[in-house]
């Protein structure tokens, strides 16, 4: 998540709040850090203007640029008489030494008892879109995006299960490009995947890299006039096509994002082991540091991806763990090496931020732990956090709202104190895929490509609170959009409000109960339970006692009456008398 540029004699990087400490810590000093959009510093595009003159021409592969990046600044810099131009093949130039190949992973089918839909009938999805918008073919190049219409997955990325591959659909054919493709597709089971022929709708494979011939070959057909192509995509597919573009996110990502009825169960049973696997290792974790032994950051993400690779259906981490001890957890995206490597221990908060990649789902979740006695404002901090998160999880809607339209109430206990967190409050995900997932959103700040937020989706409840050089809280649950139960449907809309998936209980020692209000207490009562009644018969059937009594004793219920006694003027007799008189009032009109 950054952007460079490079003149002949200086190198800048953009980046946003989540990195801002790791680029100070990682980048050397010939390197200029902006923290992109934040005050006093300038973006890319000024400050490419006051560094460049007239005449000047900026270089990049376009293959490595996206076309809304691409566009966005060559308008600008051509106004100042500033040319972009392609360089192709720039990387492969500069780049000779120690450059990994492109992976080449074997695919992975995923099977109808995961997917819940039929390829076939994904791609007659598709073209019923193209058929609505007039459009002549849509081209896929996100690989979440061919991975989910070609019910494939891959390993050719560390953390996301995709593969290497383009893809074009039109009304009569649908083709896939992957690289290497000749030794991917010999297995006879994915060949019958991809032809899965019946109802005539036969897949074909090329080469990866065919996709810019082809493009351009079929931007020369006569009949062509209107090809699907996403801004998001890189350069060289826009360049291959220009002219007969039609740039708009591809409508695979609202159907991916929305997910079905299979999906939907199996996600839930996904979400409900891996919340287990992590009770385990938190109490596991637990009584070895009270044992005084010895754990770090990074022997700990290690043995709790032991314990996750126990599920037969799990694939890989989701994305890198952030497991962080202390000052280490304001880092927001922290990712623990030898160098940084903390020993868990009394003093400081621990952090862990982890998920896995399984056959049936991508999981993401966040608990703040303490081994001795935590002091005041961490406290403090996990419990506006935890309120942030439980407001968030309350909220019901109208259809049709984006998540920016709700974020503040996660964001709003930390307001009351003065407090903020310089990241977003939930990303979708995916499942068995992406990790973080479009096109809803819920963060501050509007944007067109956002999506309203839409019954099915799943999205992270993640609010946080840093202070640099001392320590991090973050609070990440999973949570699905759910129809709301409400008595009424003002303006015949349709109420929405989440659903939580994770169930991994809160740690009693860093709350500050006398913060929360009854809805809280109400949420985490209702939430504990969950937790031992779906993740504990896990637990014991595993012959795993002791974590069972971890999360017994973590979950235990809260005082969550009202104190009646306590509750103001309506219980004073003074009152109750006005009530009479006015009720005797009341009677006689
Ligand atoms: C624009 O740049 C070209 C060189 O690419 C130069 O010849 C020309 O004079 C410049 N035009 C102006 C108005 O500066
Ligand atoms: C293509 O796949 C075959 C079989 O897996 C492998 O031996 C070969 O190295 C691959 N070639 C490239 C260029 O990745
Ligand atoms: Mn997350």
């Amino acid at each position: 998540a950054g952007f460079v540029w490079v003149t002949a004699d200086r190198a800048a990087l953009w980046t946003d709040g989540r990195y801002f400490l790791q680029a100070e810590q990682q980048l050397d000093c010939q390197w200029i850090i902006m923290q992109q959009g934040e005050d006093g510093y300038p973006s890319a595009g000024d400050w490419l203007l006051s560094v460049l003159s007239s005449g000047d021409r900026v270089g990049s592969d376009p293959r490595y640029v996206s076309i809304s990046e691409w566009t966005s600044y060559s308008s600008v810099l051509e106004e100042n008489n500033i040319s972009m131009v392609e360089v192709a093949d720039l990387f492969d130039e500069i780049w000779t030494e120690d450059r990994p190949e492109r992976p080449n992973s074997p695919l992975i089918i995923h099977t109808l008892e995961y997917s819940g839909e039929q390829l076939s009938n994904k791609i007659e999805r598709i073209r019923a879109e193209l058929n609505a918008d007039n459009s002549d073919a849509l081209v896929l190049t996100a690989l979440d995006d061919t991975a989910w219409t070609f019910n494939l997955r891959g390993s050719d990325r560390e953390t996301s299960a995709m593969f290497y591959s383009y893809a074009i659909i039109t009304p009569t054919d649908a083709t896939l490009y992957l690289s290497n493709y000749t030794a991917l597709i010999a297995p006879a089971d994915v060949r019958s995947h991809l032809n899965t022929g019946t109802d005539g709708s036969c897949s074909e494979v090329k080469e990866y890299d065919e996709i810019i011939t082809d493009l351009e070959a079929l931007a020369a057909e006569s009949g062509v006039n209107k090809i699907w192509l996403s801004p998001s995509s890189n350069y060289a597919t826009f360049s291959a096509i220009s002219g007969k573009e039609k740039l708009e996110a591809s409508p695979t990502q609202l159907m991916k994002s929305v997910k079905n009825e299979v999906e939907r169960r199996r996600y839930k049973e996904c979400q409900i082991r891996d919340s287990a696997a992590l009770s385990r290792f938190a109490a596991f974790l637990e009584k070895e540091v009270d044992a005084g032994n010895t754990w770090t950051e990074v022997s700990a993400a290690q043995k709790l991806l032991e314990i996750r690779q126990c599920d037969p259906a799990f694939h890989s981490v989701s994305f890198l763990t952030i497991s962080a001890v202390g000052p280490n957890a304001a880092v927001i995206h922290y990712r623990a090496s030898e160098a940084t490597d903390k020993q868990i221990n009394t003093d400081d908060v621990y952090l862990l931020d982890s998920g896995g990649q399984y056959l049936d789902g991508t999981t993401d979740v966040t608990r703040t732990f303490h081994y001795g006695t935590p002091s005041d404002i961490v406290k403090e901090a996990y419990t506006r956090v935890l309120m942030g998160a439980i407001e968030l999880s309350l909220t019901v809607w109208p259809f049709g709202l984006h998540g920016t339209e709700i974020d503040i109430r996660a964001r709003a206990p930390l307001y009351e104190h003065g407090w903020d967190y310089r990241h977003g409050t939930g990303h979708g995900i995916g499942y068995f895929l992406n990790v973080h997932e479009g096109p809803g959103t819920i963060r501050m700040g509007w944007s067109e490509d956002h999506a309203a937020l839409q019954e099915g989706m799943f999205f992270s409840d993640e609010p946080g609170y840093y202070e640099d050089g001392s320590f991090g809280i973050r609070l990440e649950t999973i949570v699905g959009v759910e129809k709301a139960d409400t008595p009424n449907h003002f303006g015949d809309d349709e109420y929405l409000t989440f659903e939580e998936v994770t169930y991994v209980p809160f740690e009693p020692k860093l709350i500050k109960y006398e913060l929360l209000d009854i809805k809280h207490r109400h949420w985490l009562n209702d939430y504990h339970a969950k937790c031992i009644e779906r993740t504990g018969a896990l637990l014991l059937d595993g012959g795993h006692q002791e974590a069972y009594d971890w999360l017994v004793a973590r979950s235990q219920p809260i005082e969550d009456e009202p104190n009646w006694t306590n509750s103001g003027p309506a219980s004073t007799p003074l009152v109750q008398l006005s009530v009479v008189i006015f009720s005797l009032l009341m009677a006689l009109f």
